[in-house]
């Protein structure tokens, strides 16, 4: 089906891909770095890098900012055209946004290899990097701005050719988490355009730390929703349909992504509790809020879960739990996308932990909190972009899935090998482990008996999960150049028992007012603390380089 019309869009959308994976090849492979440097194996001396900052940074950026943003680009409007069944509306859009992103990778790259922006994936200042490495940045969020706006057209467009009719579910879910991370995102353009860039180009000689970490934050948080909400269109719109199940409710997912778009945004100060700067009462009311956005994922477990009950229950689950051994194991799509959910339950006891602003006290900066975002960014998104790639590869290319055996392989390691990470990482951080932490060359690691078992556990899950994760690209080269047989694969697209014209349209159709609201809510989070602050701002810090 329109087949045609899309390869115009389709080249870009796999190019993009191949950009995101290439990024996460790299980034996992810091990642087993990082996790030997725990046990004292140091290998970052022989592939050239100067430190095990230098690879956290690589690690991070190409994992968090690069992989995910491209990732969404291309997978978020292949979903749109197929759920509109219309190209994009802008021509040349996907591919302004691949060579957007394509520069900006490579440049921001170059400067993280020849070390002179060794400032981790937070970059916060006075940790002052090359400007390039800024601008690269800048680049791939302009990239994610164009691929925005190219479903907005898109879904417009539609919308006049369909009007009072309400978008269907999976374009719906891709427009509103482009609509949230282009708020979001201002934060961060933001702080790199007017605070950073003018620093690290020597404009200005001194800035404000702590008002830059706002701005990173006001971003910084809701970017992990940006990363979340594609894994949640699978969970949601695709899952039910792989087991054999059916949505519980089209409107009630629209209510859960609603609310995501409220509520992201006014919380970053949850990342800030620890920072002297920010009035309490502040700190207090982004509290209140991440505990308000807690609930859209509780929604989505239950709604989630039962529609796999449905799926399980239908290939002849019997009893409380028989469901679950009913549902399609064998199926590399499904059993990574299941074990990612799993661990996203952790992920979330985790930081509701995170969140709490007293118990916060005892977690943060310390590797507990990598613990937390290697069940939530590590897992809950990866394994299940993962998972997606086992039906996109073969649909974009027209090839059958290679390597099954080892599909599995890669989803069962790599939850395996997350859940010895994380519990080590954890066990560590409440002993008071320090996070992004070079350990190897550390002089009072001996002296730290309680953090061995931690440290031999964060090496040896690491280890799995690049196993894992190596499994997985054997399966996407495998795939691309060994598979023999043709397969015509399309997007899954579930059945909703309550439908949408069962939804108030106010929450089905009127997404400008939600998108009001949201910047409402932002700008009351955010203003009056912003105004109070500038007032008695400290542009008082030189940018350092220590690694
Ligand atoms: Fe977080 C720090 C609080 C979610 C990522 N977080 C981080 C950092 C990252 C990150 C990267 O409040 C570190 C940043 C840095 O470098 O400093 N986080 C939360 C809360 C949630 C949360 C309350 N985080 C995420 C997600 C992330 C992510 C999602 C990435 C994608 N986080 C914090 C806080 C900090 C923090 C503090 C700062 C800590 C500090 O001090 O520095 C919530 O959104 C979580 C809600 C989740 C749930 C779980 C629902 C379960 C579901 C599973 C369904 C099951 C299925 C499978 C489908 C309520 C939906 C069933 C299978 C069967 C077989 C039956
Ligand atoms: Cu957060």
């Amino acid at each position: 089906m329109h087949q045609r019309e899309f390869a115009r869009d389709d080249t870009y959308i796999k190019w993009q891909l191949g950009l995101g994976f290439a990024a996460l090849f790299l980034g996992i492979l810091m990642g087993l770095f990082q996790g030997l440097d725990r046990m004292g194996i140091d290998l970052y001396k022989y592939v050239g890098l100067k430190s095990y900052y230098q690879g956290l940074t690589i690690h991070g950026v190409l994992n968090v900012l690069v992989f995910t943003t491209a990732f969404n680009g291309a997978f978020l409007p292949y979903v749109t055209m197929r759920s509109l069944k219309r190209p994009m509306a802008i021509k040349g859009g996907s591919a302004i946004a691949f060579f957007l992103m394509l520069v900006g990778v490579l440049l921001a790259a170059w400067k993280i290899l020849d070390n002179s922006s060794t400032v981790l994936f937070t970059f916060y200042p006075p940790l002052q990097g090359h400007p390039l490495f800024y601008l690269g940045l800048v680049l791939v969020v302009v990239s994610s701005w164009v691929t925005f706006l190219n479903i907005l057209l898109t879904t417009r467009a539609w919308k006049q050719d369909h009007p009072g009719e309400p978008l269907p579910l999976q374009a719906f879910i891709s427009l509103v988490t482009y609509i949230m991370w282009f708020i979001a995102s201002l934060g961060v353009a933001i702080e790199v355009l007017v605070l950073i860039l003018p620093w690290s180009l020597g404009i200005v000689e001194k800035t404000d730390p702590q008002l830059a970490r706002t701005f990173f934050w006001l971003t910084g948080h809701p970017i992990v929703y940006f990363w979340l909400l594609p894994a949640y269109l699978s969970w949601y719109t695709m899952l039910p349909k792989q087991v054999g199940g059916k949505i519980l409710s089209d409107p009630l997912v629209r209510l859960v992504f609603i609310l995501f778009l409220l509520l992201s945004t006014p919380v970053g100060f949850h990342h800030q509790y620890t920072d002297p700067g920010v009035p309490a009462g502040w700190k207090a009311m982004h509290a209140l809020l991440t505990f308000s956005v807690f609930f859209p994922s509780m929604i989505t477990a239950y709604s989630v879960v039962a529609s796999l009950e449905i799926g399980g229950r239908k290939a002849g689950g019997k009893g409380l739990f028989g469901w679950i051994w009913k549902l399609p194991w064998g199926d590399p799509v499904v059993t990574t996308q299941l074990l990612a959910g799993l661990g996203f339950f952790l992920g979330g006891v985790s930081g509701l932990i995170n969140a709490s602003y007293n118990i916060n006290m005892v977690v943060h900066n310390t590797a507990f909190v990598p613990g937390h975002f290697h069940l939530t960014i590590g897992t809950a998104v990866t394994l299940t972009a993962m998972g997606i790639m086992y039906w996109l590869l073969p649909a974009l290319t027209g090839k059958k899935l290679w390597g099954r055996g080892l599909a599995l392989a890669n989803a069962w390691l790599w939850f395996l090998g997350v859940l010895i990470f994380s519990r080590g990482q954890m066990a560590g951080g409440l002993e008071g482990m320090p996070r992004r932490t070079w350990m190897a060359t550390a002089t009072y690691l001996q002296f730290m008996e309680t953090w061995d078992i931690p440290n031999k556990m964060t090496a040896v899950g690491g280890a799995l999960m690049f196993l894992g994760g190596m499994a997985f690209f054997a399966v996407m080269v495998g795939t691309l150049f060994f598979s023999r047989e043709r397969a015509k694969v399309e997007m899954p697209t579930a059945e909703a028992i309550i439908g949408p014209e069962k939804g108030s349209p106010l929450f089905t159709k009127r997404l400008d007012v939600w998108t009001v609201v949201a910047i409402v809510l932002v700008l009351i989070a955010y203003v009056p603390y912003l105004v109070n602050y500038l007032g008695d701002a400290a542009f008082v810090a030189t940018g350092q380089r220590v690694w």
